[in-house]
């Protein structure tokens, strides 16, 4: 599974601040001009899923591997970048590879921070932006994401599409954070800390758009893993995501849903037992080749030789 997602916006919007800040590093420069990132950055982000946990917690393993997905940060683009306006036309090419688009649009007020039309106005900058990859013949499902100045965090926005908002340059300074002071910076903030999670949102947002579901696989009691896959594949098809061999010699998949794995969980103690105990209990189905692959569902694929 590689799904990405392209970041798009107008120059200086804060696509390469979000993407590192989504990256929890400093990997794309930031700069106040236009045209700071020429050449696409890179990254790949882990999809936070306390299911995850859960199901490491109750089979004692520690080591787990989260799905992610990657996403790409794209040079601005301007009006008539179609054509070859500005650097964008170049860059339309590396926004047709992504499966999706995560397109950011400027709300925050810099005088630092030139406006390449001298005015913010999200409504038009959306148009602007959307007109181009329209011209490109560039469609997709797109998450549209407000960067906000802090102040205007709690502030209701009314605009004709749903969107997520996010303070851009907040996200970075909280990066540089621990936990506990995060808290307390978003407190002196005067931002309530369960409401700053807008990054977390933009990756659970990605990933729904993407279209993808997560199953997760307890690997001979060493690792837990959650593994994306599209919505509506079969088990084949996620035999093959875990390994190809899984897929070619499939004879059957024993699976059990996290929530009800978890039940089990709680009645056992030690490596394995949750599965075992819903094992004796007759609570682990057994699927052919022809099942469809559900969120939540956890696998274990038996092969033969
Ligand atoms: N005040 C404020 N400044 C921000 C915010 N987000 C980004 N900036 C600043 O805006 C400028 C542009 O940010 P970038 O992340 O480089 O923007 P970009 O969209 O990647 O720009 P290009 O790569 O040139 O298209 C930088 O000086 C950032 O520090 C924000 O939320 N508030
Ligand atoms: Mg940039």
């Amino acid at each position: 599974m590689n799904m990405s997602i392209g970041i798009v916006g107008l120059p200086s919007v804060g696509k390469s601040t979000l993407f590192n800040a989504l990256l929890k590093r400093q990997i794309a420069q930031v700069g106040e001009y236009p045209y700071t990132t020429i050449e696409p950055n890179i990254g790949v982000v882990e999809v936070p899923d306390e299911r995850l946990d859960k199901v490491s917690a109750i089979s004692n393993i520690s080591k787990k591997v989260p799905a992610s997905i990657k996403f790409i940060d794209i040079a601005g683009l301007i009006k008539g970048a179609h054509a070859g306006e500005g650097l964008g036309n170049q860059f339309l090419a590396h926004i047709r590879e992504a499966d999706a688009i995560l397109h950011i649009v400027r709300v925050f007020e810099s005088p630092n921070v030139p406006h390449p039309y001298q005015k913010i106005d999200p409504m038009i900058d959306v148009e602007t932006v959307n007109q181009e990859l329209e011209l490109a013949s560039i469609k997709k499902p797109t998450i549209y994401l407000l960067n906000v100045s802090e102040k205007d965090l709690k502030k209701d926005f009314s605009l004709p599409f749903p969107f997520i908002k996010i303070c851009g340059k907040l996200e970075t300074e909280l990066s540089d954070l621990s936990g506990s002071e995060q808290e307390d910076y978003l407190r002196e903030l005067g931002v309530d800390p369960s409401a700053s999670s807008g990054l977390d949102q933009v990756i659970v947002e990605s990933y729904k758009l993407l279209n993808l579901i997560t199953f997760f696989t307890i690997a001979g009691g060493k690792q837990t893993q959650a593994w994306p896959i599209k919505n509506g594949a079969n088990i084949i098809e996620a035999a093959n995501i875990v390994h190809t061999d899984f897929a070619k010699k499939f004879i059957k998949a024993e699976v059990i849903e996290v929530s009800e794995l978890l039940v089990y969980g709680f009645h056992s103690t030690g490596s394995g037992q949750a599965w075992q105990k819903a094992k004796e209990l007759g609570k682990i189905r057994v699927e052919g080749r022809d099942y469809i692959v559900r969120d939540g569902d956890v696998v274990e694929f038996k092969i033969g030789s």
